[in-house]
């Protein structure tokens, strides 16, 4: 015969084990194993530290809009991507693979996503200080594409320039490793290779929306498109380029 102290030590474990067993059932039940595996945890994005000042990179882009883009944009983008994938069959892949395989119906990470991809891109190709020219393999890539740097130039400011609304210019390696410019809507890129109509590898781009540009140039696009010249990172665009061919 059991003793009272006995049984209420096994009426406490049989207690916490039927308390475990429907709270397991409650979570899982009503849900298809797909939906399930969609909920699983996934570490969140972050939005990444800029490699330097708010003001470094002024005359070019002014502190104030680094300010509002980084901390307010960028950061708005990542917040609503970790959001969008809570329940999500795209949640813990990487950024790469979740930009590669969005589709036209879904906004949420297509936007989001988009906008976490390209942002983390940009700061990284701008830095301050006089800008070097294409180097290497880069260049010799540069001048066989597009026959001269200043033809780049031109084809990828004009890109830029007539983009209406919002949206990127971009710098890309297709499947062949040939470079190409094209530009984009909103927030998607090249490698969205279900919306774009040529698809690629971006190594460089320029943010047209004009939260990228509108406190210091206002409508003068194309000045800020010149300016952009004065910082691109040239190092790291042929650090991206070379890990690609
Ligand atoms: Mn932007």
């Amino acid at each position: 015969m059991m003793k009272k102290r006995e049984f209420l030590k096994t009426s406490s474990i049989l207690t916490v084990g039927a308390l475990t067993v429907p709270m397991s059932s409650c979570k899982s039940g009503g849900e298809s194993p797909q939906q399930a595996e969609n909920t699983k945890s996934f570490t969140p994005f972050a939005l990444p530290q800029l490699p330097y000042a708010f003001e470094a990179l002024e005359p070019s882009i002014d502190k104030m809009t680094m300010e509002i883009h980084h901390g307010k944009h960028h950061a708005g983008y990542v917040r609503k991507l970790n959001a969008a994938l809570e329940s999500h069959a795209l949640a813990g892949k990487s950024l790469d693979d979740i930009v590669s395989s969005v589709g036209p119906d879904d906004a949420a990470i297509r936007n989001n996503g988009g906008g976490h991809y390209n942002h983390s891109l940009f700061w990284e190709i701008i830095k301050p200080g006089e800008s070097q020219m294409p180097y290497g393999k880069l260049s010799d890539a540069i001048n066989s594409n597009f026959g001269s740097f200043e033809k780049l130039k031109e084809e990828f400011s004009t890109a830029a320039a007539t983009r209406f609304g919002s949206g990127w210019a971009w710098l890309s390696l297709d499947s062949n490793n040939k470079l190409f410019v094209s530009s984009t809507p909103n927030q998607d890129n090249p490698l969205m290779s279900k919306l774009v109509s040529t698809p690629g590898h971006p190594i460089l781009g320029l943010d047209v929306w004009e939260h990228a540009y509108y406190l210091k140039y206002q409508n003068k696009r194309k000045d800020y498109i010149s300016n952009f010249f004065n910082i691109i990172n040239w190092e790291e665009v042929a650090r991206r380029y070379d890990a690609l061919v």
